[in-house]
């Protein structure tokens, strides 16, 4: 019998998938209990929820009782999303960060110069993404923060260097232990369905010094060796700033998100500092960015944009478009 899970459970369980704390991850367990319909098809799925449930109550007290340092360099989630650079050692990630970003990390030809998290903001027309440079994952070590770091995240950009003949082994070992982590780069982001342990991260494949005669023959090995790779492959040549817009661009519509821009009643629109959602947000949802009070209150919204007749009056089920005014009535 299928699940048949709602839009609202598929919800709360991304935002149990991003979730950055055991406390957080506790009441999207709980909203996906209740979201849950309850019938034979998911009996199952809700005695796994019961589960996790039971263990994560179990790690918030582990936490509180260990102080602060139960996960060490902790990133606060910002901006429109959230993209891991992930790859073998000289793959090129720290390059990217400098170049997408206002970061600073430590670029060279010497392997493992990267051994902690590095965050930076990649502008984008109005909006910022966030970025994290992370250490070499290898066959034999994967720092152990990161794999938590890869399941949250909106975006990997697993990068291979076009010009290496190490890359196609290097990258595969990416892969591969990642999967042993039930860590999946995959084409689209949420929990396996059958096996609620595993989850997929939407990754893209970057391959840097792309311009390499020889790049595309070394894909061509990597493949052999990952025969089930699917994922989106990019070239890049970091030193030519086109194939940097490039890849900017093709993060960031990567994350598929919309913006939207609030207006107050009577007052012109701000075009400046839009919210940012998953495509296919409503009005609703943007409300509950805005303010939990005002998703509770409201009872029309007015939109100017592509997504209606300027000036329309929308109920709270009306889906967003990209660059919508909205103005919302409580
Ligand atoms: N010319 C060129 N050099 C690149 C490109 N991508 C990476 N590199 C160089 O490759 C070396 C290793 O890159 P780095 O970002 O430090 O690798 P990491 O270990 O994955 O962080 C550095 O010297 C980079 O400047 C590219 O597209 N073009
Ligand atoms: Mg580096």
């Amino acid at each position: 019998m299928p699940a048949n899970l709602t839009p609202m459970y598929h919800k709360a369980e991304d935002a149990y998938r991003r979730a950055q704390s055991a406390e957080e991850r506790v009441a999207c367990l709980e909203e996906m209990l209740r979201l849950m319909p309850k019938h034979k098809g998911t009996d199952h799925l809700q005695a796994d929820l019961k589960t996790r449930l039971k263990e994560t109550r179990a790690e918030v007290q582990t936490e509180k009782a260990a102080g602060k340092s139960a996960r060490s360099y902790r990133i606060p989630r910002q901006g429109a999303g959230t993209v891991i650079l992930l790859g073998g050692p000289n793959a090129g990630k720290s390059r990217v960060l400098a170049e997408l970003t206002n970061a600073d990390p430590e670029v060279a030809d010497y392997p493992f110069t990267t051994r902690e998290p590095l965050p930076g903001m990649m502008p984008w027309e109005d909006v910022k993404v966030q970025l994290i440079d992370t250490p070499p994952v290898t066959d034999s070590h994967v720092e152990p923060y990161l794999t938590g770091y890869v399941r949250s995240a909106d975006l990997v950009l697993l990068c291979f260097d076009g010009s290496s003949d190490d890359a196609p082994e290097q990258t595969s070992d990416v892969i591969t232990q990642l999967e042993s982590r039930k860590t999946h780069l995959a084409t689209w982001s949420g929990f396996d369905e059958e096996d609620m342990s595993i989850v997929h991260v939407k990754s893209l494949l970057i391959v840097t010094r792309g311009d390499d005669p020889d790049a595309d023959e070394r894909l061509t090995f990597f493949r052999e060796m990952q025969p089930n790779f699917d994922l989106t492959v990019h070239r890049v040549d970091l030193d030519q700033p086109d194939s940097v817009d490039e890849l900017r661009n093709a993060a960031y519509e990567s994350l598929g998100v919309i913006r939207a821009y609030t207006k107050r009643p009577g007052k012109p629109a701000e075009l400046v500092d839009p919210f940012t959602l998953p495509e296919g947000s409503t009005v609703e949802d943007l409300a509950l960015k805005v303010h939990r009070d005002l998703a509770e209150s409201l009872k029309h919204a007015k939109i100017w944009g592509t997504s209606a007749q300027d000036g329309q009056t929308v109920g709270r089920e009306h889906v967003l478009h990209d660059r919508d005014v909205v103005e919302m009535h409580a």
